[in-house]
Protein backbone atom coordinates (compact mmCIF):
# COMPACT_ATOMS: atom_id res chain seq x y z
CA UNK A 1 0.00 0.00 0.00
CA UNK A 2 1.10 3.43 -0.38
CA UNK A 3 2.68 5.23 2.07
CA UNK A 4 0.91 9.06 1.29
CA UNK A 5 -2.70 9.52 1.29
CA UNK A 6 -2.98 10.44 -2.50
CA UNK A 7 -5.78 8.82 -3.55
CA UNK A 8 -9.17 10.77 -3.59
CA UNK A 9 -12.74 10.02 -3.18
CA UNK A 10 -15.75 12.85 -3.97
CA UNK A 11 -18.78 12.34 -3.53
CA UNK A 12 -21.01 15.13 -4.37
CA UNK A 13 -23.31 16.57 -1.48
CA UNK A 14 -27.48 15.37 -2.09
CA UNK A 15 -26.46 15.63 -5.52
CA UNK A 16 -30.07 16.03 -6.93
CA UNK A 17 -31.42 17.90 -4.49
CA UNK A 18 -28.14 20.48 -4.13
CA UNK A 19 -28.60 21.18 -8.08
CA UNK A 20 -32.56 22.01 -7.21
CA UNK A 21 -31.90 24.29 -4.78
CA UNK A 22 -29.25 26.06 -6.61
CA UNK A 23 -31.45 26.69 -9.80
CA UNK A 24 -34.36 27.63 -7.47
CA UNK A 25 -32.96 30.18 -5.09
CA UNK A 26 -36.45 29.77 -3.27
CA UNK A 27 -35.65 26.12 -1.83
CA UNK A 28 -32.29 27.33 -0.75
CA UNK A 29 -31.74 26.14 3.45
CA UNK A 30 -35.29 24.16 2.85
CA UNK A 31 -36.51 20.88 2.78
CA UNK A 32 -36.04 19.21 -1.06
CA UNK A 33 -37.23 15.60 -2.04
CA UNK A 34 -36.38 14.75 -5.54
CA UNK A 35 -38.03 11.33 -6.87
CA UNK A 36 -40.75 10.03 -8.31
CA UNK A 37 -44.37 11.82 -7.73
CA UNK A 38 -46.21 8.92 -8.69
CA UNK A 39 -47.97 6.07 -6.70
CA UNK A 40 -44.98 3.73 -6.84
CA UNK A 41 -42.28 6.85 -6.39
CA UNK A 42 -39.54 6.67 -4.40
CA UNK A 43 -37.15 9.23 -2.81
CA UNK A 44 -33.77 9.86 -5.21
CA UNK A 45 -32.24 11.49 -2.55
CA UNK A 46 -33.18 14.82 0.07
CA UNK A 47 -31.67 17.90 1.11
CA UNK A 48 -29.83 17.52 4.04
CA UNK A 49 -32.96 19.63 5.30
CA UNK A 50 -35.37 17.05 4.67
CA UNK A 51 -33.02 14.18 6.07
CA UNK A 52 -32.99 15.67 9.52
CA UNK A 53 -37.03 14.51 9.16
CA UNK A 54 -35.50 11.05 8.83
CA UNK A 55 -36.46 10.88 4.61
CA UNK A 56 -33.49 9.18 2.08
CA UNK A 57 -33.26 7.62 -0.99
CA UNK A 58 -35.29 4.99 -1.92
CA UNK A 59 -37.90 5.42 0.59
CA UNK A 60 -41.41 5.24 -0.39
CA UNK A 61 -42.47 9.24 -1.44
CA UNK A 62 -45.62 8.41 0.71
CA UNK A 63 -43.38 7.73 3.78
CA UNK A 64 -41.41 11.43 3.05
CA UNK A 65 -44.59 13.38 2.41
CA UNK A 66 -45.79 12.03 6.32
CA UNK A 67 -42.43 13.38 7.57
CA UNK A 68 -42.39 16.15 5.75
CA UNK A 69 -45.45 17.57 4.20
CA UNK A 70 -44.09 21.08 3.53
CA UNK A 71 -40.99 19.59 1.95
CA UNK A 72 -40.59 20.29 -2.05
CA UNK A 73 -41.33 17.43 -3.98
CA UNK A 74 -39.77 17.83 -7.64
CA UNK A 75 -39.42 15.38 -10.59
CA UNK A 76 -35.44 14.70 -11.33
CA UNK A 77 -34.03 15.99 -14.36
CA UNK A 78 -31.77 13.50 -15.05
CA UNK A 79 -30.30 14.94 -18.53
CA UNK A 80 -29.11 18.57 -16.43
CA UNK A 81 -27.85 16.25 -13.88
CA UNK A 82 -25.75 14.14 -15.79
CA UNK A 83 -24.58 17.34 -17.90
CA UNK A 84 -22.93 18.90 -14.58
CA UNK A 85 -21.87 15.75 -13.47
CA UNK A 86 -19.88 15.45 -16.43
CA UNK A 87 -18.64 19.03 -15.66
CA UNK A 88 -17.35 17.49 -12.35
CA UNK A 89 -15.87 14.58 -13.89
CA UNK A 90 -13.69 17.05 -16.19
CA UNK A 91 -12.56 18.45 -13.41
CA UNK A 92 -10.85 15.17 -11.69
CA UNK A 93 -9.33 14.34 -15.12
CA UNK A 94 -7.64 17.32 -15.19
CA UNK A 95 -6.12 15.89 -12.15
CA UNK A 96 -4.93 12.69 -13.25
CA UNK A 97 -5.52 9.71 -15.86
CA UNK A 98 -6.85 7.36 -13.48
CA UNK A 99 -10.26 8.65 -12.67
CA UNK A 100 -12.77 5.86 -11.82
CA UNK A 101 -16.40 7.04 -11.60
CA UNK A 102 -18.71 4.82 -9.19
CA UNK A 103 -21.61 7.18 -10.20
CA UNK A 104 -23.33 10.28 -11.73
CA UNK A 105 -21.49 12.13 -8.62
CA UNK A 106 -19.19 9.88 -7.21
CA UNK A 107 -15.36 9.24 -7.99
CA UNK A 108 -11.54 8.01 -7.06
CA UNK A 109 -9.28 9.82 -8.35
CA UNK A 110 -5.38 8.62 -7.94
CA UNK A 111 -3.44 11.76 -7.33
CA UNK A 112 -0.15 10.34 -7.31
CA UNK A 113 -0.68 9.06 -10.92
CA UNK A 114 -1.53 12.33 -12.05
CA UNK A 115 1.83 14.08 -10.50
CA UNK A 116 -0.11 16.10 -8.48
CA UNK A 117 0.14 15.00 -5.19
CA UNK A 118 2.94 13.20 -3.83
CA UNK A 119 2.46 13.66 0.21
CA UNK A 120 0.17 14.64 2.78
CA UNK A 121 0.79 18.25 2.10
CA UNK A 122 0.12 18.35 -1.46
CA UNK A 123 -2.25 15.98 -1.77
CA UNK A 124 -4.67 17.74 0.71
CA UNK A 125 -3.91 21.42 -1.45
CA UNK A 126 -5.21 19.46 -4.33
CA UNK A 127 -8.16 18.32 -2.51
CA UNK A 128 -8.85 22.24 -1.51
CA UNK A 129 -8.47 23.07 -4.58
CA UNK A 130 -10.83 20.93 -6.08
CA UNK A 131 -13.50 21.58 -4.07
CA UNK A 132 -13.32 25.19 -4.54
CA UNK A 133 -12.85 24.66 -8.60
CA UNK A 134 -16.01 22.21 -8.66
CA UNK A 135 -17.99 25.14 -6.53
CA UNK A 136 -16.61 28.02 -8.82
CA UNK A 137 -17.33 25.77 -12.21
CA UNK A 138 -20.58 24.32 -10.73
CA UNK A 139 -22.02 25.99 -7.49
CA UNK A 140 -22.52 22.95 -5.35
CA UNK A 141 -20.40 21.24 -3.09
CA UNK A 142 -18.53 18.18 -3.28
CA UNK A 143 -17.13 16.64 0.12
CA UNK A 144 -13.21 15.12 -0.65
CA UNK A 145 -11.67 12.17 1.12
CA UNK A 146 -8.25 11.02 0.81
CA UNK A 147 -6.61 8.49 2.23
CA UNK A 148 -3.59 5.63 1.35
CA UNK A 149 -6.25 3.17 -0.20
CA UNK A 150 -9.76 3.36 -1.79
CA UNK A 151 -11.51 1.84 0.97
CA UNK A 152 -10.65 4.76 3.16
CA UNK A 153 -10.63 7.01 1.09
CA UNK A 154 -14.21 6.69 0.92
CA UNK A 155 -14.43 6.05 4.56
CA UNK A 156 -12.99 9.47 4.93
CA UNK A 157 -15.59 11.26 1.92
CA UNK A 158 -18.48 9.88 4.37
CA UNK A 159 -16.70 11.34 7.68
CA UNK A 160 -16.29 15.08 5.62
CA UNK A 161 -19.71 15.16 4.70
CA UNK A 162 -21.37 17.93 4.01
CA UNK A 163 -19.39 20.25 2.35
CA UNK A 164 -15.92 19.11 3.70
CA UNK A 165 -12.61 17.39 3.32
CA UNK A 166 -11.07 14.79 5.78
CA UNK A 167 -7.52 13.41 5.40
CA UNK A 168 -6.44 9.96 7.03
CA UNK A 169 -3.17 10.42 7.54
CA UNK A 170 -0.81 6.43 6.66
CA UNK A 171 0.05 4.99 10.12
CA UNK A 172 -3.14 5.77 11.67
CA UNK A 173 -5.39 3.57 9.78
CA UNK A 174 -6.10 0.98 12.47
CA UNK A 175 -6.54 3.33 14.85
CA UNK A 176 -9.64 5.30 12.91
CA UNK A 177 -11.18 2.38 12.22
CA UNK A 178 -11.15 0.36 15.29
CA UNK A 179 -14.41 1.35 17.15
CA UNK A 180 -16.04 2.10 13.72
CA UNK A 181 -19.32 -0.28 12.95
CA UNK A 182 -18.18 -3.03 10.38
CA UNK A 183 -21.07 -1.79 8.26
CA UNK A 184 -18.44 1.03 7.47
CA UNK A 185 -16.43 -1.83 5.90
CA UNK A 186 -17.17 -2.31 1.78
CA UNK A 187 -19.13 -5.57 1.22
CA UNK A 188 -21.07 -5.58 5.02
CA UNK A 189 -24.55 -4.64 4.21
CA UNK A 190 -27.42 -5.14 6.60
CA UNK A 191 -27.05 -9.16 6.43
CA UNK A 192 -23.72 -9.47 6.62
CA UNK A 193 -24.22 -7.34 9.18
CA UNK A 194 -26.21 -9.26 11.39
CA UNK A 195 -24.67 -12.44 10.61
CA UNK A 196 -21.02 -10.55 12.32
CA UNK A 197 -23.18 -9.23 15.26
CA UNK A 198 -24.70 -13.06 16.01
CA UNK A 199 -20.96 -13.79 16.49
CA UNK A 200 -20.64 -10.80 19.24
CA UNK A 201 -18.60 -8.64 16.61
CA UNK A 202 -19.92 -5.41 15.74
CA UNK A 203 -16.99 -2.97 15.41
CA UNK A 204 -14.03 -3.51 13.39
CA UNK A 205 -11.68 -4.14 15.99
CA UNK A 206 -13.34 -7.40 16.50
CA UNK A 207 -13.11 -8.36 13.49
CA UNK A 208 -9.49 -8.16 13.90
CA UNK A 209 -9.78 -9.85 17.47
CA UNK A 210 -11.68 -12.64 15.88
CA UNK A 211 -8.94 -13.59 13.51
CA UNK A 212 -9.24 -14.82 10.03
CA UNK A 213 -10.35 -18.17 10.29
CA UNK A 214 -13.04 -16.72 12.58
CA UNK A 215 -14.12 -14.62 9.63
CA UNK A 216 -13.81 -18.05 6.93
CA UNK A 217 -15.26 -19.75 9.30
CA UNK A 218 -18.44 -17.18 9.30
CA UNK A 219 -18.50 -15.59 6.12
CA UNK A 220 -17.08 -18.20 3.41
CA UNK A 221 -13.39 -17.87 2.05
CA UNK A 222 -13.59 -15.19 -0.17
CA UNK A 223 -15.59 -12.81 2.03
CA UNK A 224 -13.74 -14.33 4.95
CA UNK A 225 -10.57 -13.65 3.54
CA UNK A 226 -11.53 -10.22 2.00
CA UNK A 227 -13.31 -9.04 5.05
CA UNK A 228 -10.35 -9.25 7.27
CA UNK A 229 -8.01 -7.61 5.20
CA UNK A 230 -10.29 -4.38 5.12
CA UNK A 231 -10.51 -4.54 8.81
CA UNK A 232 -6.64 -4.67 8.62
CA UNK A 233 -6.94 -1.70 6.61
CA UNK A 234 -5.55 -3.19 4.01
CA UNK A 235 -6.45 -2.34 0.40
CA UNK A 236 -4.50 -2.30 -2.83
CA UNK A 237 -7.03 -1.88 -5.21
CA UNK A 238 -5.85 0.43 -7.60
CA UNK A 239 -7.96 3.12 -9.10
CA UNK A 240 -9.11 1.88 -12.40
CA UNK A 241 -9.91 4.45 -15.46
CA UNK A 242 -13.35 4.55 -16.56
CA UNK A 243 -14.57 2.03 -18.63
CA UNK A 244 -17.53 0.85 -21.04
CA UNK A 245 -19.60 -0.82 -18.63
CA UNK A 246 -21.31 -3.59 -20.82
CA UNK A 247 -23.16 -5.27 -17.91
CA UNK A 248 -24.04 -4.60 -13.88
CA UNK A 249 -24.71 -7.85 -11.90
CA UNK A 250 -24.17 -9.09 -8.28
CA UNK A 251 -24.29 -12.50 -7.49
CA UNK A 252 -23.77 -14.71 -4.31
CA UNK A 253 -22.46 -17.57 -3.29
CA UNK A 254 -23.98 -19.93 -0.37
CA UNK A 255 -21.88 -21.52 2.51
CA UNK A 256 -24.75 -23.84 2.49
CA UNK A 257 -26.66 -25.62 -0.50
CA UNK A 258 -30.61 -23.62 -0.36
CA UNK A 259 -32.75 -26.39 -1.12
CA UNK A 260 -36.12 -24.51 -0.12
CA UNK A 261 -37.44 -23.14 -3.25
CA UNK A 262 -39.07 -20.59 -1.98
CA UNK A 263 -35.80 -19.34 0.04
CA UNK A 264 -34.36 -19.32 -3.31
CA UNK A 265 -37.12 -17.11 -4.33
CA UNK A 266 -36.34 -14.63 -1.95
CA UNK A 267 -32.65 -14.96 -2.62
CA UNK A 268 -33.22 -13.96 -6.04
CA UNK A 269 -36.05 -10.97 -5.26
CA UNK A 270 -33.18 -9.90 -3.12
CA UNK A 271 -30.21 -9.85 -5.41
CA UNK A 272 -32.38 -8.29 -7.90
CA UNK A 273 -33.12 -5.13 -5.29
CA UNK A 274 -29.16 -5.09 -5.00
CA UNK A 275 -28.90 -4.95 -8.73
CA UNK A 276 -31.38 -1.99 -9.14
CA UNK A 277 -29.48 -0.19 -6.83
CA UNK A 278 -26.47 -0.78 -8.02
CA UNK A 279 -27.49 0.05 -11.50
CA UNK A 280 -29.24 2.92 -10.65
CA UNK A 281 -25.96 4.23 -8.64
CA UNK A 282 -24.15 4.22 -12.01
CA UNK A 283 -26.61 6.06 -13.64
CA UNK A 284 -28.12 3.58 -16.10
CA UNK A 285 -30.50 1.63 -16.91
CA UNK A 286 -30.79 -2.14 -18.86
CA UNK A 287 -33.05 -3.67 -21.36
CA UNK A 288 -32.03 -7.71 -20.76
CA UNK A 289 -32.32 -9.31 -17.15
CA UNK A 290 -29.70 -12.14 -16.85
CA UNK A 291 -30.11 -14.49 -13.99
CA UNK A 292 -27.26 -16.89 -12.95
CA UNK A 293 -27.45 -20.25 -10.93
CA UNK A 294 -24.71 -22.49 -9.85
CA UNK A 295 -26.57 -26.06 -8.90
CA UNK A 296 -24.97 -28.39 -6.10
CA UNK A 297 -23.03 -30.25 -8.85
CA UNK A 298 -21.24 -26.83 -10.15
CA UNK A 299 -23.55 -27.18 -13.06
CA UNK A 300 -23.72 -23.36 -14.07
CA UNK A 301 -26.46 -21.77 -16.52
CA UNK A 302 -28.05 -18.38 -17.63
CA UNK A 303 -31.26 -17.60 -18.78
CA UNK A 304 -32.17 -13.86 -20.18
CA UNK A 305 -35.30 -12.00 -21.28
CA UNK A 306 -35.08 -8.84 -22.97
CA UNK A 307 -37.60 -6.25 -22.02
CA UNK A 308 -39.07 -3.78 -25.08
CA UNK A 309 -36.55 -1.18 -23.50
CA UNK A 310 -34.57 -0.37 -20.49
CA UNK A 311 -35.59 0.03 -17.46
CA UNK A 312 -34.09 0.61 -14.07
CA UNK A 313 -37.37 -0.49 -11.68
CA UNK A 314 -37.12 -2.95 -9.10
CA UNK A 315 -40.74 -4.30 -9.52
CA UNK A 316 -39.87 -5.01 -13.21
CA UNK A 317 -36.19 -6.45 -12.48
CA UNK A 318 -38.05 -8.76 -9.82
CA UNK A 319 -40.39 -10.09 -11.56
CA UNK A 320 -38.43 -10.92 -14.82
CA UNK A 321 -35.86 -12.38 -12.73
CA UNK A 322 -38.87 -14.09 -11.29
CA UNK A 323 -39.73 -15.51 -14.71
CA UNK A 324 -36.43 -16.82 -15.34
CA UNK A 325 -36.56 -18.76 -12.30
CA UNK A 326 -39.30 -20.07 -13.13
CA UNK A 327 -37.99 -21.90 -16.00
CA UNK A 328 -34.63 -23.61 -13.99
CA UNK A 329 -34.98 -26.88 -11.94
CA UNK A 330 -33.31 -26.39 -8.62
CA UNK A 331 -33.80 -29.34 -7.57
CA UNK A 332 -30.67 -30.83 -5.36
CA UNK A 333 -29.62 -27.14 -4.03
CA UNK A 334 -28.26 -23.95 -5.36
CA UNK A 335 -24.64 -23.25 -4.49
CA UNK A 336 -24.76 -19.46 -6.02
CA UNK A 337 -27.53 -17.15 -7.17
CA UNK A 338 -26.80 -14.14 -9.41
CA UNK A 339 -28.79 -11.22 -11.37
CA UNK A 340 -27.56 -8.73 -14.01
CA UNK A 341 -28.76 -6.25 -16.47
CA UNK A 342 -27.33 -5.92 -19.94
CA UNK A 343 -28.31 -3.76 -23.14
CA UNK A 344 -27.58 -0.53 -20.75
CA UNK A 345 -28.63 2.70 -21.61
CA UNK A 346 -28.35 6.00 -19.47
CA UNK A 347 -30.35 6.88 -16.69
CA UNK A 348 -34.25 6.11 -17.01
CA UNK A 349 -36.33 5.13 -14.02
CA UNK A 350 -39.90 4.17 -14.67
CA UNK A 351 -40.27 3.93 -11.12
CA UNK A 352 -39.62 7.50 -10.41
CA UNK A 353 -41.56 8.16 -13.42
CA UNK A 354 -44.46 6.14 -12.79
CA UNK A 355 -46.50 9.60 -12.83
CA UNK A 356 -44.62 11.22 -15.27
CA UNK A 357 -45.53 10.76 -19.24
CA UNK A 358 -44.96 14.80 -18.92
CA UNK A 359 -41.44 14.00 -17.68
CA UNK A 360 -41.24 12.10 -21.24
CA UNK A 361 -43.23 14.98 -23.26
CA UNK A 362 -41.62 18.00 -21.25
CA UNK A 363 -37.79 17.72 -21.48
CA UNK A 364 -35.89 14.85 -21.33
CA UNK A 365 -35.44 13.11 -24.60
CA UNK A 366 -33.45 10.07 -24.30
CA UNK A 367 -36.52 9.17 -21.64
CA UNK A 368 -39.05 9.26 -24.11
CA UNK A 369 -37.12 7.02 -26.33
CA UNK A 370 -36.38 4.42 -23.44
CA UNK A 371 -39.44 4.27 -21.48
CA UNK A 372 -41.50 0.84 -21.56
CA UNK A 373 -44.17 1.26 -19.55
CA UNK A 374 -47.63 1.14 -20.97
CA UNK A 375 -49.54 4.31 -20.93
CA UNK A 376 -52.16 3.20 -19.02
CA UNK A 377 -49.45 2.89 -16.22
CA UNK A 378 -49.68 6.70 -16.01
CA UNK A 379 -52.13 7.91 -13.42
CA UNK A 380 -50.96 11.29 -13.97
CA UNK A 381 -53.30 14.25 -15.06
CA UNK A 382 -52.16 15.81 -18.48
CA UNK A 383 -51.64 19.10 -16.62
CA UNK A 384 -49.19 17.14 -14.42
CA UNK A 385 -47.71 15.33 -17.40
CA UNK A 386 -46.91 18.65 -19.14
CA UNK A 387 -45.81 20.44 -16.58
CA UNK A 388 -43.91 18.27 -14.11
CA UNK A 389 -43.18 19.86 -10.55
CA UNK A 390 -39.52 21.22 -10.73
CA UNK A 391 -39.07 21.65 -14.39
CA UNK A 392 -38.13 24.48 -16.18
CA UNK A 393 -40.63 26.88 -18.02
CA UNK A 394 -40.46 30.46 -19.91
CA UNK A 395 -43.23 32.70 -19.89
CA UNK A 396 -43.48 35.21 -22.48
CA UNK A 397 -44.34 38.39 -20.42
CA UNK A 398 -42.92 36.81 -16.96
CA UNK A 399 -39.53 35.21 -18.11
CA UNK A 400 -37.98 32.01 -16.89
CA UNK A 401 -39.52 29.91 -13.93
CA UNK A 402 -40.55 26.67 -13.02
CA UNK A 403 -43.49 24.56 -12.10
CA UNK A 404 -44.15 24.79 -8.69
CA UNK A 405 -47.43 22.43 -9.10
CA UNK A 406 -50.21 21.65 -11.57
CA UNK A 407 -53.64 20.13 -11.23
CA UNK A 408 -57.41 20.86 -11.83
CA UNK A 409 -56.72 22.85 -15.08
CA UNK A 410 -54.06 25.25 -13.53
CA UNK A 411 -50.24 25.06 -13.34
CA UNK A 412 -48.52 27.11 -10.44
CA UNK A 413 -45.28 29.23 -11.92
CA UNK A 414 -42.19 30.20 -9.33
CA UNK A 415 -40.30 32.94 -11.64
CA UNK A 416 -36.40 33.29 -10.67
CA UNK A 417 -33.41 32.01 -11.66
CA UNK A 418 -30.20 30.81 -10.29
CA UNK A 419 -28.74 34.00 -9.74
CA UNK A 420 -31.86 36.46 -9.16
CA UNK A 421 -33.78 37.06 -5.82
CA UNK A 422 -35.97 34.36 -4.45
CA UNK A 423 -39.38 34.74 -7.21
CA UNK A 424 -43.01 34.90 -6.99
CA UNK A 425 -46.14 32.92 -7.74
CA UNK A 426 -48.47 33.16 -10.55
CA UNK A 427 -51.02 30.82 -11.81
CA UNK A 428 -52.12 30.03 -15.42
CA UNK A 429 -54.53 28.10 -16.91
CA UNK A 430 -52.91 24.76 -18.58
CA UNK A 431 -53.14 25.80 -21.96
CA UNK A 432 -51.63 29.47 -21.50
CA UNK A 433 -50.22 29.83 -24.81
CA UNK A 434 -47.93 32.31 -23.46
CA UNK A 435 -46.35 29.37 -21.15
CA UNK A 436 -43.91 27.03 -22.24
CA UNK A 437 -41.05 24.32 -21.22
CA UNK A 438 -37.79 25.71 -21.37
CA UNK A 439 -34.12 24.54 -20.71
CA UNK A 440 -32.89 24.60 -17.44
CA UNK A 441 -30.40 27.77 -16.84
CA UNK A 442 -26.31 27.51 -16.12
CA UNK A 443 -26.22 27.07 -12.51
CA UNK A 444 -22.94 29.31 -12.50
CA UNK A 445 -22.90 32.42 -14.88
CA UNK A 446 -20.72 31.28 -17.65
CA UNK A 447 -21.21 27.59 -17.25
CA UNK A 448 -22.20 25.60 -19.98
CA UNK A 449 -24.41 22.92 -18.21
CA UNK A 450 -27.85 23.97 -19.40
CA UNK A 451 -28.41 20.96 -21.02
CA UNK A 452 -28.57 22.96 -24.15
CA UNK A 453 -28.94 26.34 -25.88
CA UNK A 454 -28.60 28.86 -22.70
CA UNK A 455 -31.23 31.50 -23.34
CA UNK A 456 -30.36 34.60 -22.27
CA UNK A 457 -32.71 35.55 -19.40
CA UNK A 458 -31.99 38.90 -19.10
CA UNK A 459 -30.26 40.41 -16.10
CA UNK A 460 -27.94 37.20 -14.39
CA UNK A 461 -25.31 38.61 -11.97
CA UNK A 462 -22.33 36.08 -11.37
CA UNK A 463 -22.64 34.08 -8.31
CA UNK A 464 -20.45 35.16 -5.90
CA UNK A 465 -18.06 32.09 -5.36
CA UNK A 466 -14.19 32.18 -4.61
CA UNK A 467 -12.37 30.67 -7.83
CA UNK A 468 -9.69 29.96 -5.41
CA UNK A 469 -9.45 30.22 -1.69
CA UNK A 470 -7.88 32.36 0.60
CA UNK A 471 -3.95 31.54 1.54
CA UNK A 472 -5.17 31.05 4.71
CA UNK A 473 -6.96 27.95 4.16
CA UNK A 474 -4.38 26.06 1.75
CA UNK A 475 -1.47 26.53 4.19
CA UNK A 476 -3.07 24.49 7.05
CA UNK A 477 -2.21 21.10 5.85
CA UNK A 478 -0.41 20.65 9.58
CA UNK A 479 -0.46 17.57 11.52
CA UNK A 480 -4.04 17.30 12.65
CA UNK A 481 -5.55 13.83 11.06
CA UNK A 482 -8.41 15.28 9.74
CA UNK A 483 -10.09 18.90 8.97
CA UNK A 484 -12.85 20.77 7.56
CA UNK A 485 -12.19 23.69 5.83
N1 LIG B 1 -29.79 8.26 -6.16
C1 LIG B 1 -30.99 7.65 -6.56
N2 LIG B 1 -31.46 6.57 -5.88
C2 LIG B 1 -30.79 6.07 -4.81
C3 LIG B 1 -29.58 6.67 -4.39
C4 LIG B 1 -29.11 7.78 -5.10
O1 LIG B 1 -31.60 8.11 -7.52
N3 LIG B 1 -31.27 5.02 -4.15
C5 LIG B 1 -29.30 9.44 -6.89
C6 LIG B 1 -29.74 10.72 -6.20
C7 LIG B 1 -28.50 11.24 -5.53
C8 LIG B 1 -27.39 10.70 -6.40
O2 LIG B 1 -27.88 9.47 -6.94
O3 LIG B 1 -28.50 12.66 -5.45
C9 LIG B 1 -26.10 10.48 -5.64
O4 LIG B 1 -26.27 9.52 -4.63
P1 LIG B 1 -25.57 9.64 -3.21
O5 LIG B 1 -25.72 8.33 -2.54
O6 LIG B 1 -24.20 10.21 -3.37
O7 LIG B 1 -26.49 10.66 -2.40
P2 LIG B 1 -26.49 12.23 -2.40
O8 LIG B 1 -25.44 12.80 -3.27
O9 LIG B 1 -27.88 12.68 -2.72
O10 LIG B 1 -26.23 12.60 -0.89
P3 LIG B 1 -24.84 12.50 -0.06
O11 LIG B 1 -24.54 13.90 0.39
O12 LIG B 1 -25.16 11.60 1.09
O13 LIG B 1 -23.81 11.96 -0.98
MG1 LIG C 1 -23.49 12.19 -3.12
Amino acid sequence: MRTAPTILHLDMDAFFASVEQASKPSLRGKAVVVGGLGPRGVVATASYEARVFGVHSAMPMGQARRLVPNAAYLVPRFTFYRSISERVMELLRALSPLVEPLSLDEAFVDLEAGGVAWDERSARLAGVKLRADIRAVTGLTGSVGLAASKMLAKIASEEAKPDGLVVIEPGSERAMLGPLSVRILPGVGPATGDHLRRAGITTVEEIVEAGEDELVRLLGKAHGHGLYAMALARDDRPVVAERETKSVSVEDTYDVDIHDRTRVGLEVQRLAERCVRRLRGAGLSGRTIVLKVRRYDFSTLTRSETLRGPTDDPAVIREAAGRLLDSVDTTGGVRLLGVGVSGLADYTQEDLFAQAAGERAVAEGPVEEHTAAPAEEQPASLAERRWPAGHDVRHAEFGHGWVQGSGLGRVTVRFETPSSEPGRVRTFRVDDPDLEAADPLPLVLGGPEGGGGVPGAGSQAVSSVPASLPKSWSGSGGGAATSRP
